[in-house]
């Protein structure tokens, strides 16, 4: 038997340059998922965060950064505001946080029992809470508003109505709350 000439038109040229061509294709979706993943990371938008920090849970409330006195939003040196807060069952303390909006904001947080979810609206604010560990979270709120904080990870009977509000007030009114207090809680409505 003999095969044809691998001519322009063969079957062997037409396979081959449709090979090349998904090869391409398949390429340049790797190479754009690598360039995503990298600018991800960089920001810490979406990537597991690269230090982990850990802390004994049943020592939360005698000493430590998350004592009593230590929860909810504290005005830092550089303008920014940090939010400190425990989950543990069935709610969060502080049950209600007070934010600026246009501000940047830290969220360092962790549970004193089992492991909880730590989540708020319309945000890009997607927490575990893992006893032993400490989460944190960056973000900014660009208008006043209430929003939810439920848990979304099942804790135990009583998950359901663990859910937690994030009260995001203007920046002037914070800052003026802040003049008074080291610690801020949301203000009554
Ligand atoms: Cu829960």
């Amino acid at each position: 038997m003999t095969l044809p000439p691998a001519g322009k038109n063969s079957a062997e040229h037409v396979a081959a340059g449709a090979e090349r061509r998904w090869a391409t294709v398949s390429l340049v979706i790797l190479l754009l998922l690598v360039v995503m993943a990298a600018i991800a990371g960089a920001h810490q938008a979406i990537m597991p965060q690269a230090k982990v920090e850990t802390v004994d849970p049943r020592s939360l409330h005698i000493s430590g950064e998350f004592t009593e006195g230590n929860l909810g939003s504290a005005l830092q040196p550089d303008g920014s505001v940090m939010v400190r807060a425990i989950g543990q069952q069935y709610s969060f303390t502080p049950q209600c946080i007070l934010v600026p909006k246009d501000t940047p904001v830290t969220i360092r947080a962790t549970s004193a029992d089992v492991v909880h979810g730590f989540l708020i609206e319309n945000s890009n604010v997607n927490l575990m809470l893992v006893p032993g560990y400490i989460s944190t979270a960056s973000t900014r709120f660009s208008r006043t508003a209430n929003l939810t904080m439920p848990c979304h990870e099942f804790c135990g009977v009583g998950h359901e109505g663990m859910w937690g509000r994030i009260q995001v007030i203007d920046k002037a009114a914070f800052l003026k709350l802040a003049a008074n207090q080291r610690r801020l809680s949301c203000v009554a409505q």
